[in-house]
């Protein structure tokens, strides 16, 4: 005998939103119904703007890879972090940002409370087994009144989400591929950063995880 516990709907993860600061939420599954969009989208920008490492001021190498698209990019190197309106390996316009960074980045500050979100500059993260990201702020945009939207796909992650100096302590939150972080308002300078990506193989991406951070930095 087999017992029918779940019907058709019950099969439908429901998106749940968790509270991580006043105004700070993790979407879960949030950005599942764009995840097509963005592996097309990632071919044409990748093609125009590779991953690369880039270097910090302090003379690291940073462990993830970065690409960007929008009207600004964030590049950093030996002179500092900043953002520029031209790729630096080639001299030329980031690619455009898809219409899906845009759409997502709408909803999700808008189901986080920040509405008419509108980003000029996506940052598109690599992270291999073993890559991570410092704790560190977003603070090289022009004014801090957007939030940041932060879209998790493959590979799990542990976020870390701090206070307002480097060595307060830190909330760490599980990501899985589909989830969106978005921190705004009075949360919006807080660090944040990601713990070495544990090895595994996830079934869409492989052996990476992917950040897609959609930003106002202009
Ligand atoms: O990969 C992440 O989840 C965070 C990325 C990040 O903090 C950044 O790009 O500034």
């Amino acid at each position: 005998m087999t017992l029918d516990l779940f019907g058709e709907d019950d099969l439908q993860q429901p998106a749940r939103i968790e509270r991580i600061g006043a105004q700070a939420f993790v979407l879960r599954g949030f950005a599942l119904p764009w995840v097509e969009a963005f592996l097309e989208a990632f071919d044409a920008i990748l093609l125009k703007s590779p991953f690369r490492q880039m270097q910090t001021p302090g003379g690291f190498t940073m462990s993830a890879r970065l690409s960007s698209c929008g009207a600004l990019g964030w590049t950093s190197d030996g002179y500092g972090y900043r953002y520029s309106p031209l790729d630096p390996l080639n001299a030329t316009a980031w690619p455009d940002m898809p219409a899906a960074f845009f759409e997502i980045a709408d909803a999700a500050a808008s189901t986080a409370g920040f509405a008419g979100f509108v980003p000029d500059a996506g940052l598109i993260n690599t992270y291999s087994p073993g890559a991570k990201m410092s704790l560190h702020q977003d603070k090289n945009e022009r004014r801090y009144e957007s939030p940041i939207v932060s879209i998790s796909l493959g590979l799990p992650a542990v976020f870390q989400f701090g206070g307002f100096g480097r060595s307060d302590p830190t909330q760490r939150i599980s990501l899985f591929h589909g989830d969106v972080v978005v921190w705004g308002g009075v949360d919006r300078l807080r660090f944040h950063g990601v713990l070495p990506i544990k090895p595994g193989n996830h079934p869409i991406l492989g052996e990476q995880r992917i950040n897609i951070t959609l930003r106002k930095a202009g």
